[in-house]
């Protein structure tokens, strides 16, 4: 298994200079930097070469994570806006394909953040979301970049909130490159068993997410991890856990993630890089 992090761990806005948080990644020994896809369709040919490079130099794989805005939603009512969101997906894939990424994770199939004053349509969100994903799952795999949707909590989507939810839309989505992305801060809410969802995934698992129930750095809470690290190696998963704490309040990150005290006990970018180092060694110990 190869560990992660995600960079808004030290961010408060979603865009970043990744090229910073590559060397500083490889610094404290991770093999992956997760960073988000947002805003890389801004970023001149130049800009991305210089990223793959840097990646390269310092021998960190990038995988990436978007939760979709709201009008570039795939399973949106709207044929407009799935049209809008098919074209944002062609584009962002082309985009990190120059990365040299080859997972991308997150709430793919829908939007996020959920805006929940508006009615919920479950049955049609997931069966247009079903047909969005298969639309560009082709287009993903061609590129050799797999789809991995993010299981979520209630609270922040209603499309997928279970492990087994996740497996039958992959199943009726049926793409080899169309995997489940499972997050231990999710499963915590909705699971049954984490250890059983993770089985529930079991060869169909994508990508990883870990986190502390309340988001801080693996290690510091009561996640039960020697039964998570136990279910993973029952299925044989040989992808990447990236851990995505956050930990500091403010900004848009801050007000997205509902950050709204400090966790980090006003830890300084040092203590931060240190609590990160520490979890690295934990989770290598515990998930293998
Ligand atoms: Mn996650």
């Amino acid at each position: 298994m190869k560990h992660g992090i995600y960079y808004a761990y030290w961010e408060q806005e979603w865009n970043a200079d990744y090229l910073y948080y590559i060397e500083k990644a490889a610094k404290i020994g991770f093999d992956v930097l997760e960073i988000a896809a947002h805003h890389i369709n801004g970023y001149s040919p130049a800009k991305l070469a210089g990223i793959k490079r840097c990646a390269l130099d310092n021998g960190i794989a990038l995988t990436a994570g978007i939760g979709p805005s709201e009008d570039k939603n795939l399973s949106s009512a709207d044929p407009a806006v799935r049209k809008a969101g098919e074209a944002f997906f062609k584009e962002t894939l082309s985009n990190i394909a120059k990365l040299d990424v080859h997972t991308i994770g997150g709430a793919l199939y829908s939007y996020w953040p959920i805006d929940y004053s508006k009615p919920v349509d479950k049955a049609g969100d997931r069966a247009r979301g079903i047909e969005g994903i298969r639309g560009v799952a082709d287009f993903a795999a061609d590129l050799g970049i797999q789809l991995c949707l993010e299981v979520l909590n209630r609270f922040e989507n209603h499309v997928l909130n279970t492990a087994a939810e996740g497996v039958a839309f992959v199943e009726e989505v049926g793409k080899p490159n169309v995997k489940v992305m499972l997050d231990t801060f999710h499963m915590n809410i909705e699971e049954d068993s984490i250890a059983g969802a993770i089985r529930t995934a079991g060869k169909l698992l994508g990508h990883f997410h870990t986190g502390e129930c309340n988001r801080k750095t693996p290690g510091l809470g009561r996640m039960p991890w020697r039964e998570i690290g136990e279910a993973l190696r029952d299925i044989g998963y040989d992808g990447i856990a990236v851990m995505e704490p956050f930990v500091k309040m403010g900004g848009t990150v801050g007000s997205d993630i509902k950050v709204w005290r400090d966790l980090s006990g006003g830890a300084s970018e040092a203590d931060l890089d240190e609590a990160a180092r520490r979890s690295l060694v934990f989770q290598r110990y515990l998930l293998g």
